[in-house]
């Protein structure tokens, strides 16, 4: 694994040059590695992250299980549960077709390849399939998702400025608001840090009256290369979002660009133009969409501090591609 230390450990445009392929960190944390930027999460960081905790109060960034009914991506739809008892005074729970990422997910390493060069670290595909544990949501749970998490409300300073986000729209927030809603916090983004963005778009959706839109859109971040360059550069060890996708979406007009659909060995399809296909295959991020960073954010606001302790645990299933988030934050 390449030293963490300023000195050795690339920057995103050393990956553009150096990288193997150009422009992926596969090597980067090792030949083997399936945990990607989650390596960065450290004992020793999350020793420092402890912390962040001042007055010890919980928030769950989880929203419910069957909080999208009809489901917001079509074919992910609410789970079917049965409460079935062997007798009068026993109950169990049986659930089918239950896809785990309808609500607030983790995407683990196997959720996006890039079309011209694969998969995380050369993963072969052929293994990303129910029954083979490659790049699977398991790494994830075993290793643990626990340290320093920052929420930058992107909503909040928009509104503070007279120029709120448009959630109406698939804006693309550029990585100059994250940077701006930091200074405007006061706070700092540390190497390893969980990042939380908060667009304001699921409290927009959620508020009462608010029609769900019938195509999902979302504002979120820009899908450009000073994007991947931004989250790699500041080391931000998993990054969650409170829309859609993370990114913007649909993506609109996007930087990212792909051999096999420009040459037309692959057809175009709604993840053409995705962020995903450099932040989870290139860089090994695993991201969180559908996080509840509502109340977070009033807590945030009110105590004049944005870092919290933040865990993340997701469901040890093999070979799983995503997984409910189980995010905590502890402040
Ligand atoms: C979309 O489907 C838009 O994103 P994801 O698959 O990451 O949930």
């Amino acid at each position: 694994m390449a030293d963490e230390s300023a000195a050795r450990f690339p920057a995103y445009a050393d990956l553009l040059v150096g990288g193997t392929p150009r422009g992926t960190a596969w090597g980067v944390f090792g030949a083997g590695d399936e945990l990607g930027t989650l390596n960065h999460l450290t004992a020793e960081r999350v020793r420092a992250a402890a912390g962040s905790i001042r007055s010890g109060e919980r928030i769950s960034l989880n929203l419910s299980l069957l909080e999208f009914d009809p489901p917001i991506i079509a074919h992910r739809g609410v789970p079917r549960h049965e409460v079935f008892g062997l007798n009068e005074f026993h109950r169990d729970d049986r659930i089918d077709a239950f896809f785990p990422q309808a609500s607030t997910q983790l995407d683990g390493l196997r959720h996006f390849g890039h079309p011209d060069f694969g998969f995380y670290n050369g993963a072969d595909p052929a293994r990303l399939v129910a029954g083979s544990p490659d790049l699977g949501i398991q790494n994830v749970a075993r290793s643990g998702v626990a340290g320093r998490g920052v929420l930058i409300d992107v909503a909040g300073y928009r509104e503070s400025i007279g120029r709120p986000i448009d959630q109406e729209s698939a804006e693309h927030i550029p990585v100059a608001d994250l940077d701006a809603a930091l200074a405007w916090q006061g706070s700092e983004l540390l190497p390893g840090d969980i990042l939380l963005v908060r667009t304001g778009w699921l409290a927009a959706v959620r508020a009462p009256g608010a029609a769900r839109p019938v195509v999902p859109r979302s504002p979120g971040l820009a899908p450009r290369s000073e994007t991947a360059a931004w989250l790699w550069d500041h080391r931000v060890a998993l990054a969650a979002a409170d829309n859609i996708a993370l990114e913007a979406w649909p993506p609109g007009e996007s930087e990212v660009v792909v051999d096999a659909e420009e040459s037309g060995r692959m057809e175009r399809s709604s993840h053409t133009g995705m962020l995903h296909r450099i932040l989870i295959p290139l860089l090994g991020l695993t991201i969180g969409e559908l996080w509840d960073l509502d109340a977070l954010a009033v807590a945030c606001r009110t105590r004049g501090a944005y870092d919290v302790f933040l865990t993340a645990e997701p469901l040890d299933f093999p070979g799983g591609v995503g997984s409910p988030a189980n995010a905590l934050a502890i402040l």
